[in-house]
């Protein structure tokens, strides 16, 4: 799943029986580099050091598999899945700043989702740009889900009223909602996505099932700041991690679910619309060995 930072971390393994002083500061030193926080990598390389003498691991595959294991159970916990209101429509917000894969994510989810059985309708809540709402339709097109759309510049809570009537109306199984990329640290657009979920929450009675934030593998420590903002906001109840087959780094997701605990859902591996996978530690810690 991802080759980048653990091909890095491997490496250093590689060819060792034991982790002397060296060895453990190149290590800590491939995890930072590989975006893992700096306490987190040593809280990492310790408890593997600790385990290696424990179990009297002497040979360099054998701390592989322990590392392997150690990063498996940091991420474990954090393994979520997709959840779906007690009764239609399940609602999912998308958020996340400019260009990190929200509309992308949206198309690749409503495909998962359609191929599941379920019906699908997309609301272009991103008014910002008019290329915004085309986006989406073209993707709508593809897919083949319908998609509720207003002007530009229209109120995104208009829109969000509009889809949700609609489908309530048809009887429709999930509405998912594009919105416009903005930066965390903007305080009107951050009240703007609370209004959106004031308005889900009295069109269906109950919040939106679920604020997905996108944040794209690439981003590095910033990606906790990101997740830390929107979740005040609006209280993520879930992760998406964009991009991981285009990052040689890629360690952030485990600084992210160590400091946020908030559920990592998908993983996008790709543009195309079958290149998101629900998040799998097993897949990311066997990338290591
Ligand atoms: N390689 C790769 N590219 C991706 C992935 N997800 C999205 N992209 C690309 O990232 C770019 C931005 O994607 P969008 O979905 O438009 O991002 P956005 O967050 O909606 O952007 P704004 O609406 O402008 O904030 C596009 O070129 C996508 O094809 C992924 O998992 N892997
Ligand atoms: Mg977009």
């Amino acid at each position: 799943m991802l080759k980048g930072i653990f091909r890095r971390v491997g490496n250093v393994l590689r060819g060792r029986a034991t982790l002397d002083e060296e060895t453990i500061e190149e290590l800590e030193a491939a995890l930072v580099m590989g975006d893992v926080s700096v306490p987190l990598a040593m809280e990492i390389v310790q408890e593997l050091r600790g385990r290696a003498e424990r179990e009297r691991v002497t040979d360099d595959e054998g701390l592989l598999r322990l590392l392997s294991d150690e990063v498996y159970e940091h991420l474990q916990p954090y393994e979520g899945e997709l959840g779906f209101a007690p009764q239609p429509p399940t609602t999912i917000l998308v958020l996340g700043v400019n260009g990190v894969g929200k509309t992308t994510t949206i198309a690749k989810l409503a495909w998962r989702l359609k191929q599941e059985g379920r019906s699908v309708l997309l609301a272009a809540a991103d008014t910002f740009r008019a290329a915004a709402i085309e986006q989406l339709q073209t993707w709508g097109q593809r897919v083949g889900c319908d998609v509720v759309a207003q002007t530009k510049g229209a109120d995104p809570g208009a829109v969000m009223f509009d889809a949700l009537q609609s489908a309530q109306a048809r009887g429709i199984d999930v509405v998912i909602a594009d919105t416009a990329g903005r930066l965390h640290t903007k305080v009107n657009l951050m009240e703007e996505l609370r209004k959106m979920g004031r308005i889900i929450e009295r069109a269906t009675g109950a919040p939106a099932t679920e604020r997905l934030l996108v944040i794209d593998a690439n981003t590095g420590q910033n990606a906790i700041n990101q997740a830390r903002e929107f979740h005040q906001a609006i209280g993520l109840t879930g992760i998406v991690i964009t991009k991981l087959d285009s990052t040689a780094k890629g360690g952030a997701l485990l600084s992210l679910t160590h400091e946020m605990e908030i559920p990592l859902k998908f993983v996008g591996l790709g543009e195309k619309m079958e290149d998101l996978v629900p998040f799998s530690a097993r897949d990311f810690a066997d990338g290591i060995v």
